[in-house]
C-alpha cells in the first residue's frame, strides 16, 4: 500500500501576479507567443481565460487612473475585445513578470520584452502585468470574481 503523503507543516509561500494580454494582442493572434514566452521563463500558470471586460469592471480595474488625461480611451481600449487573463506563480514573480513584460512604451522597451516585441503604442502595448502585491490581489479578485 502507497503511504499516505502529509502536507508539510508550513506551506512554502510563493509569489503570485497577474498578467492580461490585451485587446490588440488577442486580436492579431499573439497569445500563443506570449504564454509560451512565460513559461519557458518559468512562471507557472495557476489559471488563465479569455473573456471581455464590460465598462464597469474595466473602470474598476483601472481606478488607480481614473481622472487622468488618458482615462476613458484606455477603457474604451481594454473593452473593444477580448483579452486573456492570466495567474502566475514564481518566486519574486511580480518584479520578474515586469521586467519580462518590459516599459510601458513600446518604443522604450529593452529588445526581448514583450512590450519591444508585440507592443505598438502606449496604449497598446501588449500587456497588462501587476506592479506590486496589492494591485495583484486586486486584478486577480477582480478578473477571477474571488471573493
Ligand atoms: P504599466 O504599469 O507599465 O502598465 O503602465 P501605467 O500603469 O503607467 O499605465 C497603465 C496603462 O495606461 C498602460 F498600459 C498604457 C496606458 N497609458 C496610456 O494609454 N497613455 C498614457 O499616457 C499612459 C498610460
Amino acid at each position: 500500500m502507497r503511504a499516505r503523503l502529509e502536507r508539510p507543516a508550513t506551506e512554502v509561500f510563493v509569489d503570485r501576479t497577474f498578467l492580461m494580454i490585451k485587446p490588440e494582442a488577442v486580436r492579431s493572434g499573439k497569445q500563443g507567443e506570449i504564454i509560451d514566452l512565460l513559461v519557458k521563463n518559468r512562471f507557472r500558470i495557476v489559471r488563465m481565460k479569455q473573456f471581455a471586460f464590460d465598462a464597469p469592471r474595466a473602470r474598476s480595474f483601472y481606478a488607480m487612473h481614473d481622472g487622468k488625461h488618458f482615462f476613458v480611451d484606455l477603457v474604451g481600449y481594454i473593452t473593444s475585445g477580448d483579452v486573456v487573463g492570466i495567474e502566475l506563480e514564481k518566486e519574486g514573480a511580480i518584479e520578474l513578470l515586469r521586467e519580462l513584460v518590459g516599459a510601458t512604451d513600446p518604443a522604450k522597451a529593452r529588445p526581448g520584452t514583450i512590450r519591444y516585441m508585440y507592443g505598438t503604442d502606449l496604449q497598446r502595448n501588449a500587456v497588462h502585468a501587476s506592479d506590486s502585491r496589492e494591485s495583484a490581489e486586486k486584478e486577480l479578485a477582480i478578473v477571477f470574481h474571488e471573493k
